[in-house]
């Protein structure tokens, strides 16, 4: 799936197996968010919600959370509430972002938008219904955390979802549409926002189940923030140079809506050494972990040399 030349340049190793070790973390999720949402009576709205979460998707906020749990000690039966929680939040976020009101998109996930088939009112409510019951699911459904953690997970996610994270990014993306010369600045807070922010809250949400240190919390984060940036740089280099068959969503949309993105700022070579930048100032911040952290080694480099 993708080359892990940096994996074995940073660990010294060569035997972690990151396809096979995804793909088996996005069973175990997609598992997980199969029995999360049954349908019953209005049996549509609950169809609608099913019909996004269950699209596909890399599913990387969640195995982020399950990573760090168990790199930090914890167990994938304490953080599968959570993670499944996180996917619910994402993909509420990818319904409303496609709306018409917002980035007006037929096609995510390689299938046609929520709106596309169950229409605006229903898709905005099918946003909100897996917000909420992401809340739900995580409250109801984890096991054997203190109830101290428990709560300091349910702050993170509603602190990255609401105006201090997601909603505060595309606040500021939205006001910057059609203004390709915003400057770096601006384009780093919409990014820390709007992509940042849920991957910093999987990563974190994960350690603090586990129960991290501050310490260790604080380095998470910066790990965090920095494969956030980096994930985002290589969204918009591959809105560049993949296809929409690759990415399942519309390519070249960035051009066409003259937003300012960092390949406009950088050029893609440069993009492409800053994305290496941030790995290796991600993978820095695992250093106390050791050999425990290759997942999230891993997974960072992943990040980095991904084509969708
Ligand atoms: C959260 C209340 C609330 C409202 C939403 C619309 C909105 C406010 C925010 C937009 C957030 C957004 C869509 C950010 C883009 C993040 C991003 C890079 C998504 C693509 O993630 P991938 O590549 O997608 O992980 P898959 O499909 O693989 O999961």
């Amino acid at each position: 799936m993708v080359a892990t030349n940096n994996l074995k340049m940073t660990q010294g190793q060569d035997s972690f197996e990151i396809s096979a070790y995804l793909q088996a973390r996005q069973h175990l999720c997609e598992a997980a968010l199969e029995g999360a949402i049954p349908v019953i009576y209005p049996e549509k709205i609950y169809e609608a919600m099913r019909y996004s979460l269950l699209a596909g998707g890399k599913r990387l906020r969640p195995i982020l959370c399950l990573a760090t749990c168990e790199m930090a000690g914890g167990t994938i039966e304490i953080a599968m509430p959570t993670a499944c929680a996180l996917e619910m939040i994402h993909t509420m976020s990818l319904i409303h972002d496609d709306l018409p009101a917002m980035d007006n998109d037929d096609y995510r996930r390689g299938q046609l938008t929520n709106h596309k088939v169950y229409g605006e009112n229903i898709a905005i409510l099918a946003g909100d219904g897996l917000l909420a019951y992401a809340f739900e699911f995580v409250a109801v459904n984890t096991r054997n955390v203190p109830a101290e953690q428990l709560l300091q997970v349910v702050a993170r996610l509603a602190k990255a979802v609401g105006a201090a994270g997601l909603v505060g990014g595309q606040v500021l993306d939205l006001d910057s549409e059609g203004k390709p010369d915003i400057s770096l600045e601006t384009l780093n807070f919409i990014h820390s926002h709007k992509t940042a922010a849920l991957l910093e809250a999987s990563v974190v949400c994960g350690g603090i189940l586990a129960g991290v240190q501050e310490c260790d919390r604080q380095r998470l984060s910066r790990y965090a923030q920095n494969i956030g940036l980096a994930f985002q740089i290589v969204d918009d280099i591959l809105d560049i140079t993949a296809t929409r068959e690759e990415l399942g969503k519309t390519a070249g949309k960035d051009q066409k809506a003259q937003k300012a993105t960092y390949p406009s700022i950088w050029g893609l070579e440069e993009s492409q050494r800053q994305a290496q930048q941030l790995f290796e100032a991600a993978v820095a911040e695992l250093a106390p972990f050791g050999e425990r952290a290759t997942p999230l080694v891993a997974i960072a480099d992943f990040i980095i040399s991904r084509t969708h």
